[in-house]
């Protein structure tokens, strides 16, 4: 495990009072944690902007499985990008439309492309990415 390193902060009291009326709401006992979780935020957030490193995460999709060809064309597609596509879920959402969640792993990069193609379908109605990164 790596060396935890302290550090002191400044900062306005108004800004910590805000900071600490949040993290309380949020369940934190300290500000600490707070502000490590803060950071891992921060470096996920830049590594999906700058399309470094690996990501994990979700694509989840919502489609009418009624459209001509969506189907076919999702298997298809999910076959395309076995190498990206580690696992999926399908709910049947109901009696027209189906909810389906791929768990992706790669970069940046290969998921919002995988994504674009994904969403860019007709019968596909709406989408959601969420990755995450080990940090
Ligand atoms: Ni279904």
């Amino acid at each position: 495990m790596a060396d935890t390193i302290r550090f002191g902060i400044s900062m306005s009291q108004d800004l910590l009072d805000k900071f600490d009326r949040m993290i309380h709401k949020k369940g934190y006992t300290n500000r600490s944690e707070a502000i490590r979780d803060l950071v891992r935020n921060a470096l996920i957030e830049d590594m999906w902007e700058n399309e470094a490193g690996t990501l994990a995460g979700a694509i989840t999709i919502v489609y009418d499985h009624e459209s001509p060809g969506i189907t076919d064309t999702l298997i298809h597609m999910q076959h395309r990008f076995h190498h990206l596509i580690i696992s999926t879920v399908h709910v049947h959402f109901d009696e027209k439309n189906c909810m389906e969640i791929l768990i992706v792993k790669g970069t940046a990069q290969e998921i919002k492309e995988l994504h674009d193609k994904l969403f860019s379908l007709k019968g596909v109605k709406h989408s959601r990415i969420s990755v995450t990164a080990i940090i």
